[in-house]
């Protein structure tokens, strides 16, 4: 299949792409080739692990059976080029499917566990998908009725394949021992897209990215590297494993790649964390900043803490700098800082940088050829050292959304910059600090007001824990400030926040009109604080 063959992927310019190449970047390698030459290089290592139950397979049992199920896929009738969704738990059985999608030639789509029908549906109607891998149930949620509903709606959805019990659908356990010799691995181009993830999306429903085998065997590998990940190192995944995140930086993917084991959690609480850190003497792992403070503070209470981790990778949303010191402190020295889109850039702190950078930035770009550009309202190069939009190409950045005509015009500019949406400074040593989104912004009787900054003040009062600024609509402002928080100390009124944010120097205008207690702020899939639901929650209550 070449490159051009697939609708609705927009590839690299062959400029760039001969530049990729010929620096290095790009090695022609397909993402499966990972786990084969795994298998030839540590055969007899430990490659997966579920933390939570017996199963654990070398390297050479992990490629065994992915060309077993690749061979059951086939069977199916599932061949090079179809999307299949790809929704299963963190465990032994994710990799599994993984590989031997990809060495059936399909291409995975990346669902996150915690998508439901309307995510799954949108997903199957962009990605047009034969098939569906899910397991019977999974935290409480079974998956069959809405695959049942799915099928009913996109009839070029083929095949239901459930890990489990399958009622009416196909038993994974069965495409997976598959034993049919005569399937032989496909051999796709690497300038093709390997897999589809999903973006964070933060508006609307999420939007498929297609990451090639040159760009993501990059993306994983030099990962692996920057974080000087060896075969002795065990990787936890404790973030759910179909994201970027814990899939490629470096995470399962880079993990295979240097021989180093990958332990799956499905429960990332302190509690089942921590017991999984001491028995397999994990190394490393990542996690979303609400979570690595849930450890932190966990580690005054819990008997066992985690005494093994090296490095402690934070990202997918704003780690505050107390927070950082805090994590440093209970959990590991070891702190990196990851800013990261499904898209492509990925800014690390670097292992041995001093603690005021790893505290205070969110790191610097993975490859010196990743081009960034910081614009101001107008779209001009901000000052140095300004706030303004990060805008990204580079050799692992992609170049539209899948099948997206419309969104891509919007999002990639006339050179091929993915506009990210989000606001950075960059410092004179090329650290980048995230200072919020572009359009996370309430618009309050004719001012505009960034929420961002009404959170850190929020964040700043010694009762608030988490704190999140929505606008709510309103007749005579147009949007007015809700605080929603969740109180760690005393409550405090409305009226007490606001004495509290003007002794701070908070302008009038930018003081929350509403303030909302929640015992948690609701969350993403993979964990981030959910803004687009907390409005919603607020505004039909
Ligand atoms: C990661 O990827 P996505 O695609 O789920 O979300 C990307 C967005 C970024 O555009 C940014 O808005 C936000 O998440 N973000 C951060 C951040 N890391 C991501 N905002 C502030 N500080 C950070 N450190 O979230 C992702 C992908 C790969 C590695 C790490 C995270």
């Amino acid at each position: 299949m070449s490159s051009s063959t697939l609708d609705g992927f927009v590839p690299f310019p062959p400029d760039r792409a001969a530049r990729y190449r010929s620096a290095g970047y790009w090695t022609g390698r397909t993402l499966d080739s990972l786990l084969s030459d795994a298998a030839r290089r540590w055969p007899a290592r430990i490659g997966v692990i579920d933390a939570g139950g017996p199963q654990r397979l070398t390297f050479t049992q992990l490629d065994e059976r992915a060309d077993r199920a690749a061979a059951g896929l086939a069977a199916l009738g599932i061949t090079q080029g179809d999307r299949v969704l790809l929704q299963l738990p963190n465990g032994c059985e994710f990799a599994v499917a993984l590989f031997g999608l990809l060495r059936a030639g399909a291409i995975p789509v990346m669902c996150l566990t915690g998508h439901r029908a309307t995510e799954l549906g949108h997903f199957a109607g962009v990605s047009d998908a034969t098939a569906l891998i899910i397991p019977d149930t999974a935290a409480g949620f079974d998956y069959r009725p809405m695959a049942r509903q799915l099928t009913q709606e996109h009839r070029g959805l083929q095949h239901v394949i459930v890990d489990g019990d399958p009622e009416s659908f196909v038993p994974w356990s069965q495409v997976r021992a598959c034993r049919d010799e005569r399937h032989t691995r496909s051999t796709p181009d690497p300038s093709s897209p390997a897999l589809l993830l999903v973006s964070g999306g933060t508006t609307g429903l999420p939007k498929l990215i297609p990451r090639t085998h040159d760009d993501y065997v990059y993306n994983a590998t030099a990962s692996a590297e920057l974080c000087t990940l060896t075969s002795d190192d065990v990787y936890l995944a404790a973030l759910p494993s179909a994201h970027n995140f814990p899939l490629a930086c470096p995470g399962l993917l880079g993990a295979i790649a240097v021989g180093a084991t990958t332990v799956f959690l499905t429960n990332p609480s302190p509690e089942s964390a921590f017991a999984a850190i001491a028995r397999h003497g994990v190394t490393v792992t990542a996690l979303v900043p609400a979570l690595a403070n849930l450890w932190a503070e966990a580690t005054e209470w819990e008997p066992e803490t985690p005494t093994s981790l090296r490095l402690l990778q934070v990202g997918g949303a704003k780690l505050e700098a107390d927070d950082a010191r805090r994590i440093r402190a209970t959990l590991t020295p070891g702190l990196q800082q990851v800013f990261g889109m499904a898209e492509g850039l990925l800014c690390y702190t670097r292992p041995g940088d001093p603690p005021e950078l790893v505290d205070h930035t969110q790191g610097r770009p993975l490859c010196d050829d990743d081009e960034l550009r910081v614009v101001d309202d107008a779209g001009q190069p901000a000052q140095a050292g300004a706030e303004g939009e990060l805008l990204v190409r580079g050799p692992y950045t992609i170049n539209g959304y899948f099948n997206a005509e419309a969104d891509n015009a919007r999002s990639f500019d006339p050179d091929g910059f993915y506009r990210s949406g989000d606001l950075v400074r960059t410092h004179l040593d090329g650290y980048l600090e995230v200072t919020g989104r572009v359009k996370d912004v309430i618009h309050r009787g004719g001012e505009t007001v960034a929420a961002g900054d009404i959170e850190e003040h929020l964040r700043a009062h010694p009762s608030i824990g988490s704190a999140a600024a929505v606008a709510l609509k309103d007749p005579y402002l147009g949007e007015k400030i809700c605080a929603a928080v969740v109180f760690t100390g005393a409550p405090v009124t409305l009226s007490e926040l606001n004495d509290f944010l003007t002794q701070r120097g908070v302008a009038t205008h930018a003081r929350p009109d509403v303030l909302t207690e929640m015992t948690a702020l609701p969350t993403t899939p993979v964990g981030k604080v959910d803004k687009k639901a907390i409005a919603q929650q607020l505004q039909s209550g």
